[in-house]
């Protein structure tokens, strides 16, 4: 029988490149994010790549109303949730504090820091009679390092990082491990949405250098996911090769 891995996030970047790829690697995967037509498509694409099963759950990850009905929604059979990746996350808008806007500050909160809450406690639920589970959170290097702009998504960042070494030890005695990735650049739709939908200034992010792929923090979830009962990764910190710190980035030098 294959594991369950619940993925939230899953209809873009990295969160649909770690579903696929779990799929590939003979885990069943419940997919989620707000963006229906695009679950539908990711679903669509494992369906005719690979035989695991796909279930999705369409919800935003900020209501915890809708995130205990989706899960409570569940078949009984896809409760049986063994990986749950938290990867659901934002950052929204980039200015100094006292220019920031209200609503951004929100979105980035509730989804980075309170979202993620709200669904670990409802999955952890399920695993904890099981005695069995792995958690892995999404963090960021912005959870290690602050930068100039960046106060409010870093401060959420570090949350996670506060969180998941709260999980941690909440979980120990349940046998259920907890993890956690933080990449540095990676090329996905974060910079378009942080810059309000500006590509120009996305792309302005990644040019002349080659960043990290989703596929490349994938990777790095599976081999978290598939090390032996007795092994727990608990960090794991992922750069381009270009990029030193959160601030040091070298470009021109790819090839
Ligand atoms: P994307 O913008 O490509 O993906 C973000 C995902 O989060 C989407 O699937 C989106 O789905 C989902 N999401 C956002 N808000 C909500 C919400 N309110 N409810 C449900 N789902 C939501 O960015 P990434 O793949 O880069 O980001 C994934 C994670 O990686 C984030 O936590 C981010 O902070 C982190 N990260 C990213 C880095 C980068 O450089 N890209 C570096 C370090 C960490 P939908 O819009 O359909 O709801
Ligand atoms: C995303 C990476 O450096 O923009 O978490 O904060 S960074």
């Amino acid at each position: 029988m294959n594991r369950i891995a619940l993925i939230t996030g899953a209809t873009s970047g990295i969160g649909r490149a770690t579903a696929k790829l779990l799929a590939a690697n003979n885990f069943d995967v419940i997919i989620t994010g707000r963006r229906k037509i695009l679950l539908e498509q990711v679903e669509e694409d494992i369906a005719k790549s690979w035989p695991s099963e796909v279930f999705t759950l369409n919800f935003d990850i900020r209501n915890k109303n809708e995130v205990r009905e989706a899960i409570n929604s569940l078949p009984v059979e896809w409760k049986n949730i063994s990986l749950l990746v938290n990867n659901a996350g934002l950052a929204s808008g980039f200015e100094p504090l006292n220019d920031g806007d209200f609503e951004d500050w929100d979105k980035m909160i509730d989804t980075n820091v309170k979202g993620l809450l709200y669904i670990t406690r409802e999955v952890s639920r399920l695993m904890i009679p099981r005695k069995s589970g792995h958690i892995i959170n999404i963090s960021s290097i912005a959870g290690r390092e602050t930068y100039p702009n960046g106060g409010v998504y870093c401060g959420t960042k570090q949350a996670v990082e506060a969180i998941s070494q709260g999980m941690r030890l909440d979980f120990l005695p349940h046998n259920i491990k907890v993890s956690r990735i933080s990449p540095g650049m990676v090329d996905t739709e974060f910079s378009i949405v942080r810059f309000h939908g500006d590509s120009e200034k996305a792309s302005n992010v990644y040019e002349g250098l080659v960043p990290l792929y989703a596929e490349d923090i994938a990777e790095a979830v599976l081999f978290m996911a598939t090390r032996p009962d007795h092994v727990n990764i608990d960090d794991m910190l992922i750069l381009p090769t270009a990029q030193g710190s959160a601030r040091d980035v070298v470009k021109g030098n790819s090839h």
